[in-house]
């Protein structure tokens, strides 16, 4: 539902300034998606957001460069046709991963992968970022994620929310802070999956972030139900049983790196390195 996204957007009158960011670049080894499969639009997909590569790479840290700078953050969903790609009724977007994403129960909360679309809490007492008492979102919507190990069998996962947790660039910006923070938060450390709505229902900006931690949040996914040991493909498509707007965004995923790794994604990778050689 990205309409709704945009006009919030282009409602919000706040001051604009022309920021130029410097890219962030990822270190070492590379959590994200790796390869676009296959990109289906489907039905009706938006004008603009037809472009599958911008599901690789990181989750965005910063949006609207071009009309309305803003730091990514719970209030402040990602929106350019550079960040997100839309998939509407009928369509499917297919990612790969070059290191295969292992089904592990010591990662936290059981979470393997991490999905980041473009949700994001209406802000209540706008600018000061306050949940509202009934958690109102925009751009939240259903999808089917399902996964496989070899690109051609595809288990599904089920249904799960795009863009809940909303995406978090920044532990030390404000709701809308129009220039970058300098204390990035981590986008392979999932939410705690047990969180809903109604736990940031009625929170401020502050509490609402102390539920992140040090997760950029996302939409967390435990591969466990798949069977599989290990996967490198991951399949999105809209619930296309559900009547009316049924698109979804989806902004990039990320893996969970093996626990106690200081290194954190370089040991994922020698891990996933090491495991494919004993096969
Ligand atoms: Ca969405
Ligand atoms: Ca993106």
């Amino acid at each position: 539902m990205l309409k709704n996204v945009v006009a919030v957007r282009r409602t919000m009158e706040r001051s604009v300034c022309a920021v130029i960011l410097g890219s962030v670049g990822a270190l070492a080894a590379d959590p994200w998606a790796d390869r676009v499969v296959s990109y289906d639009p489907g039905q009706a997909q938006a004008a603009g957001y037809g472009n599958p590569m911008v599901s690789l790479g990181s989750p965005e840290r910063f949006t609207g460069e071009s009309d309305y700078p803003s730091a990514v953050t719970m209030f402040s969903p990602p929106f350019g046709g550079d960040e997100i790609v839309q998939i509407d009724r009928g369509g499917a977007l297919v990612v790969a991963f070059d290191e295969p994403i292992v089904d592990d129960p010591v990662h936290p909360y059981g979470v393997d992968l991490i999905v980041f679309g473009n949700g994001g809490f209406m802000d209540d007492d706008f600018p000061n970022g306050r949940i509202s008492s009934s958690g109102d979102m925009f751009g939240v919507d259903p999808m089917r994620v399902s996964v496989s190990a070899d690109g051609v069998y595809f288990t599904s996962l089920g249904i799960f929310n795009e863009g809940f947790v909303p995406t978090q660039g920044y532990r030390d910006v404000g709701p809308f802070s129009g220039t970058p923070g300098i204390d990035p938060t981590d986008f392979t450390v999932p939410v705690d999956p047990s969180l809903t709505v109604a736990d940031f229902a009625g929170l401020e900006y502050a509490q609402a972030l102390a539920l992140y931690g040090k997760s950029g949040g996302g939409t967390p996914i435990d591969l466990h139900s798949s069977g599989l040991e290990s996967i490198q493909y991951v399949k999105i498509e809209p619930v296309n049983e559900l009547p009316g707007d049924v698109s979804v965004e989806i902004d990039a995923f990320a893996t969970v790196p093996e626990p106690n790794s200081c290194l954190g994604g370089l040991l994922l990778s020698l891990t996933a390195l090491r495991r494919t050689r004993r096969s």
